[in-house]
């Protein structure tokens, strides 16, 4: 049998893209969790992914994979049984990875510092992540998921932390970012998204997550 062995943390939004898309596609592996603490980190994350030191890492059959939107394609292309994750058409591949990369590369950096920073910065944070999020708001329009009508595919599980991690923390620190009057496909999607069955059980707890970010926000 396979060995599959994902390194992840239980807070974090991209080692749990990988546990949601391993659960979708109905894979079995070991789950190790690390200690991303100053200095605490595993001799085996270290040498597993050298150049981020980061998880999630995926570990097939001996060999390393890092960086969750390269793990999910490596999960796509080596398990294809199970629902896809990424579309068939050439066209819409290209559309699911510009979205996945749109949201760790704008969304996320934004929704973070909306959320982290206080007075007229944070204020324009917020306006400037709002302007962001709309596009997702747009590509929503008729759907219930970005991957489709009834698929989650790998926008949606990228844009986790969108539907998860920033409503805990934006709530925590008393931001109305993302309302059901300035984004009602969003949060649609949202409920949809978290109460999905491969999700729902991937998701951390809203209880310890909320303290966490507390400690971490403070
Ligand atoms: N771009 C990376 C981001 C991964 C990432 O930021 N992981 C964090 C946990 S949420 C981490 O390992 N941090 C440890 C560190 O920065 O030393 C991905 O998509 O996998």
């Amino acid at each position: 049998m396979a060995e599959v062995k994902v390194f992840g943390f239980w807070a974090s939004p991209y080692s749990r893209r990988v546990e949601m898309a391993l659960k979708l596609k109905g894979v079995e592996y070991e789950y190790i969790e690390e200690d991303l603490g100053n200095s605490n980190k595993s001799p085996q994350l270290l040498q597993y992914n050298p150049v981020h030191k980061k998880v999630p890492v995926l570990l097939h059959n001996g060999k390393p994979i890092a960086e969750s939107l390269v793990i999910l394609e490596y999960i796509d292309e080596t398990w294809k049984d199970g629902p896809s994750i990424l579309p068939k058409n050439p066209y819409d591949r290209a559309m699911a990875r510009f979205w996945a990369k749109f949201i760790d590369e704008k969304c996320v950096p934004a929704m973070w510092k909306a959320c982290s920073s206080a007075g007229e910065e944070q204020e324009k944070a917020k306006e400037e992540a709002q302007e962001l999020l709309k596009f997702l708001e747009n590509e929503l329009k008729g759907k219930k998921f970005f991957g489709g009508v009834d698929s989650i595919g790998l926008v949606d599980i990228a844009a986790n932390s969108v539907g998860y991690w920033y409503v805990i923390i934006a709530e925590l620190v008393g931001l109305k970012l993302v309302t059901n009057d300035n984004f009602p496909n969003l949060c649609s999607w949202m409920d949809e998204y978290v109460n999905s069955s491969s999700v729902k059980e991937h998701l951390p707890d809203r209880e310890k997550l909320t303290e966490y970010f507390r400690a971490h926000l403070t």
